[in-house]
């Protein structure tokens, strides 16, 4: 069957699209081809033709197939959505994506920061949190991070962090990571760096999925109502399945496993409508709560604690459409802190600032035309139009001679174009009342800015013990894997003694290196009360919604007990993944045959939350032989994850080394419950953390 269908994108033109199989080829001039398999040759082993338009427009096309990548945040996954306005904040701002009941279009882009386009969804690193929002009123970018403070206070220092971060210039190599020289090199030798080292050491950088992960606008920005009041925000996105994130080993292996972890995760779970969902949260204070803390609130490398001023919850998103097309959508998406609408406003962190230039810039580059804001994933949902014209494909096509404003065009009947509108048109707030100073032109910075370390000591004193252990290991890891350069190691850890002196002396055990002297401190650290909301461990939800369960069987398995698993699990809203050593099954106890969802090989136990064995006797003794189900069983136990089995399934997880506790259980409710659980209590019998 063959459809043809012609929509209207935003700037009037038409598109067609044609599915079946039917539909006649055509070159990108309409031509109907008659031969999309053979090259046009002067006789059958004679040369190709210059004359072949066919051919020549396929290749011409093909060869410009890519653009250039981000030069951050290349690796990245898409998906559309709705945000929904829960909560009457028209006394702290005007902005119509906020009126209660309102429903805003939204497309979203997940990333990593430092790996190419094709490197793989599991390195330690920040995820990138970026929204869109289509309001009525033009578009809004909140293009935040899963992490809530930045490496650097000034825009000026962006280049040099990423070029230190990102693969070597000269070796091309470690793709994705910062276990490298330069990282730590230029890291240990800026010490704005350390909170959100500590927070990039956490497992905060191993999410388990985009869907467990919070976002935040990191900035301060400004709400202003209608009045023109203006207070100040932080936005936060909240999980709905609450938080939860992979440990190191596990993430190592996922990279193994699977190069797609977290894109498959996303798009299968909107693919079989487990939408994920966030709640959009705001932290709204005054100039007099900012003069009053130890820190800046024009600092993105604070933030301010959720103790201190509660994150109200003002609006729901909910990602339930994946992109049609990858490149036309999450490639060509273009994302602008600059776009803003009326009753929001920046404020003057001067990270922010830069970013306001940089963005701008950067689309011209990657998209090749300064009219990038009308490909349909970045056109405005809402009406637009202005006097700006031409320029590298243009694709609208304005009527009439008004391309100047002002104009008197209309006073002979013609059409004279759009003009401001004081009323409804977006206005700077004023400085005065927006709480901001101004003064002489300097390159400096304020005056608190220079406290380095104040949260970072928050950052890691709100940690369990377990995430302190992490964070020590991280550390010791990632400077392990610093070079030549051995100067680096202990510059860090003496800075980190400004932090905490037991995670300095554990980073420098775990390098075997002696305690370096303590970094002189710009401004000495004060201590800031503990705060929970910083601990990934007291946010986590004990569920198995969004959670999946690999269920290993084989010949002779009952297939009551396979059945019974996969309906409790479902019923707790998990995924159930049956996993067999051939993909095409396994013949049951009853003579049956159940097929598999994955082969054993291909399918390690890294990819599930909890796994479930189902063996008789027989078909345990025979993948006692197997070292791939060894190792399934053997790596479950060591990254803390719940493991059901039946009785005759006991040696397989003696050989594997489980030994018992909370999290190994038999394969009633008892897994069922442990399995939306992680059991971190049994890491120490596991492996040595610094
Ligand atoms: Fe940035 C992309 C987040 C500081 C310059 N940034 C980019 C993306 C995210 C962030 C999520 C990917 C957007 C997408 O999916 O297309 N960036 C942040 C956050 C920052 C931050 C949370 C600090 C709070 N960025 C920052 C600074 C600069 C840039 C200080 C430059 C002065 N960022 C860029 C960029 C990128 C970018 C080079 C690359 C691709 C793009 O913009 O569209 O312009």
């Amino acid at each position: 069957m063959t459809e043809t269908t012609t929509t209207t994108g935003s700037g009037g033109e038409t598109h067609q699209r044609v599915t079946g199989d039917a539909a006649v080829l055509t070159t990108n001039h309409g031509v109907p081809v008659g031969d999309n398999q053979n090259s046009l040759k002067s006789g059958a082993r004679g040369p190709t033709l210059l004359e072949d338009f066919v051919l020549r427009e396929k290749i011409f096309h093909f060869d410009h197939e890519r653009i250039p990548e981000r030069i951050v945040h290349a690796r990245g996954s898409g998906a559309h959505g709705v945000f929904e306005a829960t909560a009457d904040i028209s006394d702290l701002s005007k902005a119509a994506v906020f009126t209660k009941g309102e429903h805003t279009e939204v497309f979203v882009r997940f990333s990593t920061v430092a790996g190419g386009a094709g490197s793989v969804d599991t390195p330690r690193d920040v995820r990138g949190f970026a929204v869109k929002f289509y309001t009525r009123e033009g578009n809004w970018d909140l293009v935040g991070n899963n992490i809530p403070v930045f490496f650097i206070q000034d825009a000026i220092k962006f280049p040099d962090l990423v070029h230190s971060v990102k693969m070597e210039a000269d070796r091309a190599y470690p793709q994705a990571g910062s276990a490298h020289d330069t990282f730590w090199d230029w890291a240990s030798l800026m010490p704005e760096t350390t909170h959100m080292l500590m927070w990039a050491m956490s497992d905060r950088t191993l999410p388990r999925s985009f869907r467990t992960m919070e976002g935040f606008g990191v900035h301060t920005f400004k709400l202003v109502n209608a009045e023109g009041r203006a207070s100040f925000v932080k936005f936060h996105w909240k999980p709905r399945l609450g938080l939860q994130s992979t440990i190191w080993d596990e993430a190592l292996k996922l990279q193994a496993a699977d190069n797609d972890y977290q894109r498959r995760d996303l798009w299968e779970a909107i693919d079989t409508g487990a939408y994920p969902q966030w709640d959009l949260g705001i932290q709204v204070f005054d100039e007099e709560f900012a003069r009053a803390q130890p820190y800046d609130v024009l600092d993105a490398t604070k933030l301010i604690p959720e103790d201190d001023v509660p994150v109200r919850i003002i609006g729901t998103l909910t990602l339930n459409r994946n992109p049609d097309n990858f490149f036309a959508e999450t490639e060509q998406v273009a994302f602008l802190p600059t776009n803003i609408v009326p009753g929001i406003d920046f404020s003057n962190d001067p990270l922010l600032q830069g970013r306001l230039f940089s963005y701008l810039d950067t689309q011209n580059s990657r998209l090749g035309t300064t009219n990038f804001h009308q490909i349909p994933i970045n056109a405005p949902r809402c009406p637009f139009g202005n006097f700006q014209r031409d320029g590298k494909m243009q694709t609208q096509v304005p009527k009439g001679r008004a391309n100047y404003e002002p104009n008197s065009l209309a006073a002979h009947g013609e059409d004279g174009g759009p003009r401001e509108s004081a009323e409804r048109g977006f206005a700077t707030v004023n400085a005065a009342t927006g709480g901001d100073e101004q003064g002489d032109k300097q390159r400096i910075r304020a005056e608190l800015f220079a406290d380095h370390y104040s949260q970072a000591r928050l950052f890691y004193r709100s940690q369990t013990e377990s995430e302190q252990a992490h964070i020590a290991s991280s550390f010791v890891f990632e400077l392990s894997k610093v070079g030549v350069l051995d100067q680096v190691p202990p510059r860090m850890v003496a800075n980190l003694r400004n932090v905490d002196e037991d995670l300095a002396r554990r980073v420098a055990d775990g390098l075997g290196i002696a305690l370096p002297e303590k970094a002189a401190a710009a401004r000495e650290p004060v201590d800031m009360a503990p705060s929970d909301a910083l601990s990934i461990h007291k946010n986590m939800k004990a569920t198995l919604e969004g959670r999946s369960v690999g269920i290993l069987y084989a010949d002779d398995s009952d297939g009551a007990e396979i059945e019974a698993l996969v309906a409790a699990v479902a019923a707790a809203k998990g995924k159930a993944v049956l996993v067999a050593p051939k993909v095409g099954g396994a013949t049951l106890k009853d003579g049956s045959r159940r097929k598999a969802d994955g082969q054993l090989a291909g399918s390690p136990s890294q990819i599930f939350d909890a796994v479930a064995i189902v063996l008789s006797a027989d078909g345990c003794a025979a993948l006692l032989k197997e070292a791939a189900a060894v190792q399934f069983v053997m790596d479950a136990f060591g990254h803390l994850k719940a493991i059901g089995a039946s009785d005759a399934a006991r040696p397989l997880l003696d050989k594997a080394g489980v030994e018992p506790d909370d999290g190994v259980t038999d394969l009633g409710g008892a897994f069922i419950a442990a399995a939306g659980r992680r059991f971190y209590a049994r890491e120490p019998g596991v492996r040595t953390l610094a």
